[in-house]
């Protein structure tokens, strides 16, 4: 089983992942980790606070001359800007004489759509800085880390995790099911949105500007493609161990996803099953299954089982909901009426979602190859995978010469 925890607060001093069951000796590359986490904070809609972090997943434990060793592998993140923080953020009772930074005022007007009055009621804090520091999206750069690591492990089996941007408001591609997994590889790295259209593109930077000059945020959605997932990961056997709610899960964990497809998703209540389902005929599929799909509405997905296919899984963002012309709240030291705290914040973060939901995809399918794989080791892991690759070979081989 792979599994992990984050730490830290948004201006806290550094963001924690420990990540548990990755085999031993895998070879890390930690130049991936840092491409990964700087692919994560860019995105046009971005705003001041990446400009003063560059962020560096630095290994603790678990990984020894560049391999893992098996062992729990802790990384830390540092927030530079805790510099700024640390008279408002400090661990102390008392502030301590060295501490940088100013000193800020409680939070107490709950931003709507954030988790601040939810925090509130629930751990009882009266300053909802205690709330928001922790829900901030701050904490995906440590899932981004952990999702480098187990694009690592899938790189193994020779799979790979590509993600674009299919919305922002209402600029939108035509159809994204289209769109190839080697469309979405090829954007460039420094592109404003991620988005394989150039003139949606420029829509989208409009939208996002006129929503900025307004006060106002932007949501969209991105969808998450994985080439190369060997067929059988999943179970159609136990709710708990189907693979398609198990990536929904941890797509809705990212903050404001607030729902998920798979393939063609809610299109596919709308259109008769003659339109939704992937025929099956002769001819070579994705090794090492016999037979091809022509379409691949399912998004790799049958029975909670991966067939082969891409993995196709989409994110539907909700817009920031911090608000430079905020909504109306409640002070909730007076008990009156005023406009919900502005903090500083994002105008739109779809392309930097899209990356945590690749980190997200990239650690549920690692997860998924371990359990059907196992071996606490790379080499026993690949043994099995391709023992298991030949023998479904075979079976095809020896159906199709009877
Ligand atoms: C966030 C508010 C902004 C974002 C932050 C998430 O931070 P700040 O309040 O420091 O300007 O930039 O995202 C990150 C720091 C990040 O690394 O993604 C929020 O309230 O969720």
């Amino acid at each position: 089983m792979l599994r992990f925890l984050t730490a830290g607060e948004s201006h806290g001093k550094a963001l924690v992942a420990i990540v548990e069951g990755v085999p031993a000796g895998l070879s890390i590359d930690l130049d991936a980790v840092t491409t990964d986490l700087r692919r994560r904070q860019t995105g046009y809609g971005r705003g001041r606070r990446m400009v003063i972090e560059s962020d560096r997943a630095e290994p603790l434990s678990g990984v020894r001359h560049g391999e893992t060793t098996g062992g729990p592998i802790a990384l830390l993140i540092p927030n530079k800007d805790w510099e700024n923080w640390q008279r408002t953020m400090h661990v102390e009772a008392e502030m301590p004489a060295t501490a940088s930074g100013v000193e800020r005022p409680p939070v107490t007007r709950p931003r709507p759509g954030h988790a601040d009055l939810a925090g509130f009621v629930k751990y009882g804090h009266d300053d909802m800085r205690n709330v928001l520091e922790r829900a901030s999206a701050r904490e995906t750069a440590a899932r981004v880390a952990v999702g480098a690591l187990a694009r690592q492990l899938l790189a193994v089996v020779g799979a790979e995790v590509v993600s674009h941007v299919v919305a922002i408001g209402a600029a939108a591609i035509h159809d994204a099911a289209v769109v190839t997994f080697e469309q979405a590889q090829a954007i460039p790295g420094d592109s404003a949105l991620h988005c394989v259209d150039g003139d949606v593109e420029r829509q989208m930077i409009a939208l996002i500007d006129q929503a900025r000059e307004a006060g106002d945020t932007m949501g969209g959605t991105f969808e998450v493609i994985a080439r190369g997932i060997p067929p059988g990961l999943g179970s159609y056997v136990q709710w708990d161990r189907k693979l398609d709610g198990r990536l929904a899960q941890a797509m809705m964990s990212i903050p404001a996803i607030k729902a998920v497809g798979i393939g063609r998703g809610p299109a596919v209540a709308t259109v008769p099953g003659s339109r939704v389902h992937d025929e099956i005929v002769t001819g070579a599929g994705h090794p090492p299954v016999g037979v091809r799909r022509p379409t691949n509405n399912a998004g790799g997905l049958e029975g909670g089982v991966t067939n082969g296919e891409d993995v196709r899984v989409t994110g539907y963002m909700k817009p920031i909901s911090t608000l430079m012309t905020p909504l109306r709240s409640v002070d909730l030291t007076t008990m009156t009426e005023s406009p919900a705290a502005v903090e500083r914040s994002d105008v739109c973060a779809v392309p930097a979602a899209a990356v945590v939901g690749e980190a997200m995809v990239a650690f549920v399918l690692a997860d998924a190859l371990i359990e059907k794989f196992g071996g606490d080791s790379i080499d026993e892991l690949v043994a099995n995978w391709k023992a298991f690759t030949d023998r479904t070979s075979q079976r095809f081989k020896e159906r199709k010469d009877r």
